[in-house]
């Protein structure tokens, strides 16, 4: 209280020589732009914002990192920032972008922080007279009560585990999970605990470490469930009753809850970070972490100037009558919904974290092995070191790095290569990554459902129903056009060939069965070494590549010089003649003048009814994902499993999630650019275990390409995939 007498006195003596030095001055009829990220500020707020003689209007951003870019190039002035944000923010812009008003929540105008972390003792926790030094060496073996982990809540993994991690330096066990490690010294240190809620973001491997480290559920109501009975106010009730039960030696939690189920009772003390004890009844508890309020930040040319107008439309402390106007209302809204502004002295970001917190959180140890992000070019990158920063921020183990390369091929050769460990790619490369690079999935990313990828069967509409192609079996002897050789639509082509048995299953030479098949096709890329593991013999790519030859043409390549390249080209190809059918992704034709001069050939082997584009699900070739996150066949399981886990965990955080704090949303634009990443179309990771229509199909997809790599036609995919699992629970459990 005393300090915020203090702030508000100080700063309105201030204000007063500010405003005396405005007033000399012309008023300036300067307008100010406000961040308004689309998750926090609707369209309704900023036209009421901009009405009448507004000085403020917004500025759209996607997410708090756009608002610091946007800040730092001078096109937003200021913007609302919560410490998660700040945090994330000062890593980039240390020097450009300061703090001038704190935002305290109405209820709690006292508090100086949004809300700060404790640990509590008994009072009798140690018999021996110590030093504080040893004090916290005394909570070995005692048993932890912790307020658990959930999505519902702010606290994230850095601050949750904060406190585990500071008395008890993390060791990396070599061989095992990041997850599994930090499991391990939780239980060789504190011997037992309760600590609900998930420990890893994959349910079953959660329940694996469940069942593997029970003890560390010993101390809770429901041992089974590893719940506290009570897991109101997110747990923290629960651990504070698991401590005065005298279960556990020492709960990590809120001081606020402390003060609501404790009081000032004697029986217990604070466990200070360097070791000193204080009763709880103290004026000055110790905390471990304290979490700074929310603030207003403005770019450091207009803070000051910005700083007095916001004092009068804000109506803080203003020494002046204080009229109103709606767009001041308006402000007013956005910024002080349900809190206070209140003033801070001039200060850097790093000054007003580091009252709370560490901000160098680059520099703390983590386990596991480091995921190198395979990254093309700049604008990718840049995301993907924001990303790798809030990840860190976040408390998600291992850490991530992100590796330039210049190409999507480039970066298959970096994986394969271990130069780098993960990529996401459109679906159109999932056959190439696997059979010439030798990448798996890592991650299926979901796909909204009108995003999906759709391969047709397109033949030239003919007036007098003399169509050459009318069924599957037709195509025999004939031309076709494909957007890429080894892309999406060629390997739906192989399929349905082979269910029609119109080539053979018992061969992995695809490129052989289908020069044998047709008389020609247009097949880019087959005579690149990029598209082929062993170069294709020059009699079946020449075969292959004969309608791109058509006429004057010459190129078979990947790019603009090849006329029929891609879903565009594919169709040129149909519709000059060059070839008698086009496969091709539906989502990607659909500015094609006079669709009326097509026809889909269905999936069931006949002819849609009507000519154009329009069809239903069943008449696609294959309905499948949009792209997926890959990493090396060959990596050990456990890194696998470390990257699966990190990345489970930042979907958690920073992917779409109902009134979610997010820095920076992973599958959003950046810096105004889409499909960085993630492609745009991605609603979500998941794992290979989904059961999810779309990424069935597009593991069906593969499932003749897998048996030709395992040499075994009798298993099925899922057989190997279930056996893999099998092998590595089999290890996990009893490897150890
Ligand atoms: C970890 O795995 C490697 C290779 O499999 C092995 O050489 C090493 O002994 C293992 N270390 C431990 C501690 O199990
Ligand atoms: C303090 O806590 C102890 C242990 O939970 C309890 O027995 C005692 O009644 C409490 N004292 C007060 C004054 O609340
Ligand atoms: C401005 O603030 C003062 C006290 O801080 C309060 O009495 C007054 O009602 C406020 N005016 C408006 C319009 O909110
Ligand atoms: C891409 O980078 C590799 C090395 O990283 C280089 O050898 C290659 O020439 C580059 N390709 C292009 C097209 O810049
Ligand atoms: C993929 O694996 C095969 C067989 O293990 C190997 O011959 C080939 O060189 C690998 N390809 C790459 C790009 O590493
Ligand atoms: C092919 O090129 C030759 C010479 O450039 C030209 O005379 C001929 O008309 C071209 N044919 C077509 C179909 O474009
Ligand atoms: C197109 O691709 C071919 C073969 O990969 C290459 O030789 C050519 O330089 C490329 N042309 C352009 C303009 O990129
Ligand atoms: C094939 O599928 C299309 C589209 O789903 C449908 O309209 C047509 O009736 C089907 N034809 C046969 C012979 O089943
Ligand atoms: C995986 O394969 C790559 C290239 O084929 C090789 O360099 C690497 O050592 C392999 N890694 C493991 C863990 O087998
Ligand atoms: C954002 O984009 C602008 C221009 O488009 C560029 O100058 C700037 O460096 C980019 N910033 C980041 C952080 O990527
Ligand atoms: C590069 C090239 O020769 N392009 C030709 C391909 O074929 C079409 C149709 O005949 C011509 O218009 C292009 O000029």
């Amino acid at each position: 209280m005393k300090l915020l007498l203090d702030i508000v006195f100080r700063s309105t003596m201030r204000n007063i020589v500010w405003v005396i030095l405005l007033l000399g001055a012309a008023r300036a009829e300067q307008e100010y732009k406000l961040c308004a990220p689309l998750d926090t500020v609707s369209d309704d707020a900023c036209y009421a914002l901009q009405r009448g003689e507004s000085q403020v209007s917004c500025l759209r951003v996607a997410d708090n990192a756009e608002c610091a870019i946007r800040l730092v190039q001078g096109a937003a002035d200021f913007g609302v920032f919560n410490a998660e944000e700040l945090l994330l923010t000062y890593q980039f812009y240390p020097l450009d972008i300061m703090p001038i008003f704190q935002l305290r929540h109405r209820d709690k105008l006292q508090e100086d922080f949004e809300f700060q972390t404790v640990v509590v003792v008994p009072a009798d926790f140690t018999q021996k007279v110590v030093s504080p030094g040893e004090r916290l060496k005394q909570l070995k073996g005692g048993g932890l009560c912790h307020s658990g982990f959930s999505k519902s809540q702010w606290w994230n993994d850095y601050i949750l585990k904060h406190f585990e991690k500071t008395v008890n330096r993390p060791y990396c066990h070599e061989n095992i999970t990041a997850i599994e490690s930090e499991i391990r010294n939780l239980k060789d240190f504190f011997g037992k605990a309760c600590r609900p809620g998930d420990w890893a973001a994959d349910s079953s491997f959660d329940q694996e470490l469940k069942n593997k480290y029970p003890e560390l559920c010993d101390l809770c109501d429901d041992r089974a469930t590893c719940t506290y009975n009570n897991m109101e106010k997110h747990g923290h009730l629960g651990a504070l009753k698991c401590l005065a039960r005298r279960d556990g030696k020492v709960a990590y939690v809120a001081l606020s809850y402390v003060y609501e189920y404790l009081k000032t009772n004697a029986s217990f003390q604070f466990l200070c970070p360097n070791g000193n004890i204080l009763p709880l009844n103290t004026e000055n508890p110790c905390a471990w972490l304290k979490q700074p309020w929310s603030v207003i930040a403005a770019r450091k040319e207009v803070a000051k100037p910005l700083k007095i107008n916001l004092m009068n439309w804000l109506n803080i402390s203003f020494p002046f009558g204080h009229k109103e106007n709606d767009w001041q209302i308006a402000l007013n809204k956005i910024i002080q919904e349900d809190s206070r502004a209140v003033d801070l002295p001039e200060m850097s970001l790093a000054t007003y974290l580091s009252k709370g917190r560490e901000i160098d959180i680059s520099n703390i140890e983590t386990c596991g092995k480091t995921i190198r992000w395979c990254t093309i070019g700049d604008l990718e990158t840049n995301k993907c070191t924001w990303v790798a920063k809030a990840a860190r921020n976040l408390g998600v183990e291992p850490s991530i790095s992100c590796i330039k390369s210049n190409s999507t091929f480039e970066c298959f050769r970096d994986i394969a290569e271990d130069r780098a460990d993960i990529i996401t790619i459109d679906s159109n490369y999932g056959y190439l990554a696997r059979t010439v690079y030798n990448l798996s999935t890592v991650l299926y990313s979901e796909t909204e459902t009108n995003k999906n990828s759709m391969i047709i069967a397109v033949v030239r509409e003919s007036e007098d129903n003399n169509y050459p192609i009318k069924s599957f079996h037709d195509l025999k002897n004939r031309k076709a056009c494909f957007p890429e050789y080894g892309g999406i639509s060629w390997l739906s082509f192989t399929n349905i060939a082979r269910t029609n048995g119109i080539i053979s299953s018992k061969s992995c030479d695809y490129s052989l069965l289908v020069s044998k098949l047709l008389s020609g096709a247009c097949s880019p890329g087959i005579e690149d070494a990029d598209h082929t593991r062993t170069a294709v013999p020059t009699d079946v790519s020449s075969k292959l590549c004969s309608a791109c030859r058509y006429q004057n043409n010459t190129s078979c390549a990947v790019n603009e010089t090849n006329r029929y390249y891609s879903d565009k080209g594919a169709i040129r190809c149909l519709s000059e003649g060059a070839g008698d059918v086009a496969f091709v992704d539906a989502r990607n034709i659909k500015n094609i003048i006079n669709p009326s001069m097509y026809r889909i050939l269905c999936k069931n082997g006949s002819l849609a009814e009507f000519p154009g584009f329009k069809f239903d699900e069943f008449c696609a070739l294959s309905v499948t994902i949009d792209s997926e996150l890959v990493g090396r066949k060959n990596d050990t399981q456990t890194s696998r499993m470390d990257i699966v886990l990190a990345l489970l965990k930042i979907e958690d955080w920073l992917g779409y999630r109902v009134s979610a704090q997010r820095p920076i949303h992973i599958y959003g634009p950046f810096n105004d650019t889409l499909d960085l990443l993630f492609k745009d179309s991605t609603s979500g990771l998941i794992t290979s275990s989904s059961t999810k229509k779309s990424v069935l199909a597009y593991k069906e997809l593969f499932s003749h390409v897998d048996e030709c790599s395992t040499g075994s036609f009798a298993a099925t995919a899922n057989f190997v995939f279930i056996a893999l699992v099998a092998l590595y629970h089999f290890l996990f459990n009893y490897a150890h």
